[in-house]
């Protein structure tokens, strides 16, 4: 995740935390070379300019130059000024209806293929999710043909239920229409997924505002596409203006967006970040927290997302004792199929490093090391041909046994042979993390804290 600009401001940083005494032309530099990754990075220029002008009013200004830690202080100065530029504190979704007996309607809007339908369907299932409510999804996309069917597609994958709305008739007839089926069906929270155009135009703009009269809603939410970068800045100044935007969505955050639009959106519109989309997969959907993302930019880490996630797969039991294998280096090949298909539930190895105090920079060597999709189904199928007392000694494999677990699931002996000598990798590197006290060893003061979850 805005992977250049993570690199810059931690290589600033770290010029700061290697030097013996820090003097006022050190920080003067290092503010330099934040002010350049930041502009790289696509920020707003009079965003950047107030950032920078609060980092180095705190920095010269209080007595960080002459404190023994002026490094970590200084440290912790970038990443408040951070946090403060993306909103502060986390701003929670409200889903209160406006009349009792009446759902609560949030409208889904924004330009083209910006990640509306998907990100209704991802709402959706949040709401039901982590808040116990009955959540229903609207689609009001009649212009595009197949725009109502692929919410419908969605809402049958996830038994999510979704209003059969004519294509033939209007957005404002159908909103009507669907008072009456959100009533009957019970519904608490109505998704509005509206259509998307190229550019802000009249014509949307009238139609949203119709919407907007017809059943007062209690979010409009904007669902801009992150790698636009400052366009999506203007996209959601425009809507804002005309409609009153209440949040925002961050979609495709898991591509290679630079962070220009997260860093710049907030302060420029103020209007909040709400949600961030972090997939395709209904399930990639993330709370916006600022001190979390801000962590995670300077390579921090975001342990409580890290952890807040991994209870919703994880047996804490289980994890412990891991754990504790992993340090002492008696972690099996056993534990590690647990852990394959526990990473799977997590969305795989590289979303789980990149929570990680530390990991983000290193994840691009281990990526190379982490097996992908098809590798893993065939480690899967290598460590289901071995015996217990194998899976638990893989010391004992010898020839004529790694002969056997090839044939057994259909791979090659240079497979089963490419396999041990990756687990016995990741079984050294594991045992290393854990050593490493997963972000004692980082920023001391802040972030860090708690072991790993598994
Ligand atoms: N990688 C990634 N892709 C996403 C994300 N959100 C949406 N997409 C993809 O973006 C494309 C467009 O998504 P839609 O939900 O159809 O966008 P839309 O805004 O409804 O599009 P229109 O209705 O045509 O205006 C699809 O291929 C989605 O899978 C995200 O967070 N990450
Ligand atoms: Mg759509």
């Amino acid at each position: 995740m805005f992977d250049n600009l993570s690199e810059k401001l931690l290589g600033s940083l770290k010029k700061v935390r290697g030097q013996g005494k820090i003097t006022e032309k050190n920080i003067e530099d290092a503010i330099k070379e934040i002010r350049l990754g930041l502009l790289e990075a696509d920020v707003n220029f009079k965003v950047v300019k107030s950032f920078i002008d609060k980092v180095k009013e705190k920095a010269l200004g209080q007595d960080v130059l002459n404190s023994i830690s002026a490094g970590q202080q200084f440290t912790k100065i970038v990443h408040d000024e951070l946090v403060n530029v993306l909103g502060g504190e986390a701003t929670p979704l409200n889903f209160r209806n406006s009349k009792p007996g009446e759902p609560a309607v949030i409208f889904m809007v924004g330009l083209q293929g910006t990640g509306k339908t998907t990100s209704s369907a991802k709402l959706a299932l949040h709401l039901r999710q982590k808040h116990g409510k009955k959540p229903g999804l609207l689609p009001v996309d009649v212009y595009r043909p197949a725009a109502i069917e692929q919410l419908k597609t969605l809402g049958k994958q996830n038994e999510l239920p979704v209003f059969s709305s004519d294509p033939n008739k209007k957005p404002q007839q159908l909103l009507e229409e669907a008072k009456v089926w959100a009533k009957e069906e019970m519904i608490e929270v109505l998704i509005v997924d509206t259509a998307g155009r190229l550019q802000v135009d009249e014509n949307l703009m009238t139609e949203l505002a119709d919407l907007k009269q017809i059943w007062a809603p209690s979010e409009i939410l904007l669902v801009a596409d992150a790698m636009l970068g400052q366009q999506a800045v203007s996209v959601a100044e425009g809507f804002n203006e005309r409609l009153g935007l209440t949040g925002l969505i961050l979609t495709k955050i898991d591509g290679d967006a630079r962070g220009g639009a997260a860093l710049s959106i907030r302060e420029s519109t103020g209007v909040p970040i709400k949600f961030l989309g972090v997939g395709e997969k209904v399930g990639n959907l993330e709370v916006f927290h600022p001190d979390r993302l801000a962590s995670r930019i300077l390579d921090m880490g975001d342990v409580v997302s890290l952890v807040e996630k991994a209870q919703d797969v994880i047996d804490e039991k289980e994890a412990r004792t891991a754990a504790k294998k992993m340090a002492k280096n008696q972690f099996t090949v056993e534990d590690f199929l647990k852990q394959i298909q526990m990473m799977k539930k997590l969305g795989g190895i590289e979303s789980i490093l990149g929570m990680m105090p530390g990991m983000g920079q290193a994840m691009k060597k281990m990526k190379n090391m982490a097996p992908p999709e098809k590798e893993i189904k065939k480690i899967e199928a290598i460590i289901r041909s071995m015996t217990d007392k194998e899976r638990r000694n893989h010391k004992i494999l010898n020839g004529s046994r790694r002969k056997r677990i090839a044939m057994g699931s259909g791979t090659e002996v240079s497979d089963v042979n490419k396999f041990i000598k990756q687990f016995e990798e990741s079984q050294k590197m594991m045992s290393r993390f854990m050593k490493m006290g997963m972000g004692r060893g980082g920023f001391p003061g802040f972030g860090g804290g708690g072991g790993m979850p598994f």
